[in-house]
């Protein structure tokens, strides 16, 4: 049937150069992803990271999971243009202002997927026991195919995809620092994504998704 896809971090880490820019479309078919690792350099990502890491409002929201009140397993910050707020998982989210730092990274991702997006939720995943369960960016005020544009700074963690029809079709990719991920298309209509929990020893990630909320 169809074949899976690894694209896993499996080079030894290589402290004297800076890895080049590179493209990669992961997923083509009811749907389109696209990686560009290393969009971001080095520096600029261990930047964004520390600046992000101790300047944003992080909150540890609440879901009902069988009755009961659970704090995520993250946490989050919702930044974006005023009024456009946004409900997930049961949650309302409303928007503080854009930072000249968020400002300068949604540009960036801007100028690529030549998309204006108006808002941005912020993860932040402190070790391995933090994730996100499967779940498909398919709100309605995404309007009716959402692109979602993704950057990582900090540790790598894995970002899996699986298909919600085709059960064998699934792609793994190490998400590392600096790596931009564009899902557009049909791409959450057709398509799940996770970050799961690790019993490897990782240190903390930060994860951007730019949104455009209607
Ligand atoms: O951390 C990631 O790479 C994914 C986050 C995500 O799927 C989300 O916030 O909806
Ligand atoms: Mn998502």
């Amino acid at each position: 049937m169809y074949e899976q896809i690894s694209l896993l971090d499996t080079q030894p880490y290589n402290n004297n150069f800076e890895n080049k820019p590179t493209q990669k479309v992961v997923v083509r078919t009811d749907g389109e992803v696209i990686l560009y690792s290393n969009f971001f350099s080095r520096q600029e990502s261990d930047h964004f990271f520390h600046n992000l890491y101790s300047s944003v409002e992080w909150k540890q929201d609440k879901i009902q999971i069988f009755g009961k009140n659970m704090p995520l397993p993250r946490l989050t910050a919702w930044y974006g243009d005023e009024g456009k707020s946004y409900t997930y998982s049961g949650i309302e989210q409303h928007p503080e202002p854009w930072t000249p730092l968020l400002k300068s990274i949604k540009s960036k991702i801007e100028e690529l997927s030549e998309v204006s997006f108006n808002s941005v939720l912020l993860n932040l995943y402190r070790d391995g026991k933090d994730s996100v369960s499967w779940h498909s960016d398919d709100e309605p005020e995404l309007g009716k195919n959402p692109i979602i544009a993704s950057v990582s700074f900090g540790a790598t963690r894995r970002f899996s995809l699986k298909h919600k029809i085709s059960k064998s079709r699934k792609v793994d990719i190490d998400l590392a620092k600096g790596s931009f991920l564009l899902m557009k298309g049909e791409t959450q209509h057709f398509w799940q994504h996770q970050i799961a929990k690790t019993s490897k020893p990782v240190q903390a990630r930060i994860n951007l998704t730019f949104r455009k909320i209607y």
